[in-house]
């Protein structure tokens, strides 16, 4: 079985794949995804028919699951994908497991759905793009639901987290944190300002699937940023 993640340096949803990816010690293929400029009518890849038949939403990140009798599974959304992943390569796990950690399971996927719902879409380039064409100030736009969001995650966190954000063990919830942090510091909103949201990502960093996964070490980086 080979993987092949469709996927672009700065994506967030990307992120969130390749750390999975590096908690779970899988090894895969990157293919660049260039969603600025990399199609070939000279607007983003995302947008190419060829990518499209594999990801009818025009976005990364796809995973391409090639198994070893040559059939090959096209997964997309970053959640399900990550979600696929759990349930194919138990450990560790990154949902908590059995009977008794159904609450926190609950817990994992509301925090990961409100960054996944409830921010990404609002400082996604096809939204940006659209805001700029209605004559709004998309910068003003992303900096206000980045903020809002994080200050929901703030409150949300403070019952469950331990080490990360629920317990003390890494779950997609920290997947979707720290490239959510990220973005954050990319749309100028400070994360300082969310001591315990710091304080975890701080922590996942110090991991190496987080460190390996983080935009700046991506083949197709553009550096300085
Ligand atoms: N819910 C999707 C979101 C994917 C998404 O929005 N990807 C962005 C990059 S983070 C994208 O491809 N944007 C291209 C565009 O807006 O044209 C997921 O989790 O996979």
């Amino acid at each position: 079985m080979r993987l092949r993640l469709h996927n672009y340096w700065r994506s967030s949803a990307s992120y969130r794949v390749r750390i999975a990816l590096g908690l779970k010690g899988l090894a895969w293929e990157y293919v660049a995804v260039d969603i600025l400029k990399g199609g070939s009518a000279g607007a983003g890849g995302q947008h190419d028919l060829g990518y499209r038949a594999k990801n009818p939403m025009a976005q990364v990140p796809t995973l391409e699951v090639i198994e070893d009798d040559g059939q090959v599974h096209l997964l997309t959304q970053s959640l399900p994908i990550i979600e696929y992943l759990d349930e194919r390569f138990a450990a560790p796990p990154l949902l908590p497991p059995g009977v008794a950690g159904r609450e926190a399971r609950a817990q994992v996927r509301a925090l990961a759905e409100m960054v996944n719902s409830g921010i990404q879409p609002l400082q996604n380039l096809s939204t940006t793009l659209q805001v700029q064409a209605l004559g709004g100030d998309d910068k003003v736009w992303v900096k206000g639901f980045i903020a809002r969001g994080l200050a929901a995650l703030e409150a949300a966190v403070a019952g469950s987290a331990g080490r990360y954000c629920v317990g003390d063990e890494p779950t997609i919830a920290d997947c979707c944190l720290v490239p959510q942090i990220y973005s954050a510091h990319r749309f100028g909103v400070d994360p300082a300002g969310f001591p315990r949201l710091a304080a975890i990502a701080a922590a996942c960093d110090q991991l190496p699937a987080f460190a390996a996964a983080h935009p700046d070490r991506q083949p197709d980086a553009v550096l300085p940023r």
